[in-house]
């Protein structure tokens, strides 16, 4: 019976030095795109292209993208805490997976993933996807990326919400704490008598939220908490 007892939340900033774009920081990938061009369902209908285009890139360069120290470190959290710990990712690449982390919930999809548009049927993504491309399992050309947009629901709510009660330590790794439900979830954990502890570049927006902070390069400081 897993317990979850400790609870990871992470962000672009984890993977950032692995080669990833985060979205908010200088150069970022919202610096690139309007926000409600690319991750938004009125941004997929107004330019499905454009928005297959934002995804198929992200797509191609997270498949070639490595784990890095701060990844690494949480996989080998995870098998010194056997069914304890729970990563809840807002991040779309596949990257804890790749460091041997099993318990992952992506909580704003995958880039792996497809999406029909019409009957909600998923399958794995191939590297270029369109609209056009026909759903496997309705046929409609309704082929959207499998990720969570703006306005639209996070996937594993109710797990998390459930693992956030239960929690004894809450750590959130790499994010700029910008963006809901996921931003909300610290003070949840502490409200629930989690310890909390952010780990990031720089204080995030809901910083107040934690009784520990360690601030540096997730490849430095996540390895050293970890330890
Ligand atoms: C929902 C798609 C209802 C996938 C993304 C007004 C007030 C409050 C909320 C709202 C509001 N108006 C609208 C909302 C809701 C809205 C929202 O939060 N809007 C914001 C802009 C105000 N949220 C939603 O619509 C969500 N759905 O609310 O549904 C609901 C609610 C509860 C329960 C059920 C239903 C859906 C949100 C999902 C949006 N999709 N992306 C993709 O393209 O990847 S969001 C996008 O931002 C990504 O998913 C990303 O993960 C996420 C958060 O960004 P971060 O990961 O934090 O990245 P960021 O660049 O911001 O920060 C990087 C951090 O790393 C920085 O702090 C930096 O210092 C640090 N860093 C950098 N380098 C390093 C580092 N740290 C360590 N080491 C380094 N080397």
């Amino acid at each position: 019976m897993a317990h979850d007892t400790i609870v990871i939340l992470t962000g672009a900033g984890i993977s950032a030095e692995s080669g990833l774009g985060t979205f908010r920081d200088e150069g970022g990938l919202w610096a690139q795109h309007r926000i409600e061009d690319v991750a938004t369902p009125e941004g997929f209908s107004r330019d499905p292209d454009l928005v297959h285009n934002f995804y198929n890139a992200r797509r191609v360069q997270a498949a070639q993208a490595t784990p890095n120290a701060a990844h690494d470190a949480l996989a080998r959290l995870e098998r010194d805490h056997p069914g304890e710990v729970l990563i809840v990712t807002q991040n779309v690449d596949s990257l804890h997976e790749k460091a041997g982390s099993r318990n992952v919930l992506h909580m704003h999809g995958l880039l792996a993933g497809a999406l029909c548009h019409t009957c909600d049927h998923r399958w794995t993504a191939p590297d270029n996807m369109a609209k056009s491309d026909p759903c496997p399992g309705c046929g409609a050309p309704a082929t959207r990326p499998d990720v969570v947009w703006f306005g639209e629901i996070p996937y594993g709510m109710d797990q998390i919400y459930a693992a956030l009660s239960k929690a004894d330590l809450f750590v959130a790794i790499g994010t700029s704490g910008e963006v809901y439900p996921a931003a909300a979830f610290g003070q949840e954990a502490r409200q629930a008598g989690a310890h909390t502890v952010e780990l990031n570049l720089a204080p995030s927006s809901r910083v107040s939220d934690f009784a520990e902070t360690h601030f540096g390069p997730a490849t430095r400081i996540v390895p050293d908490w970890v330890a």
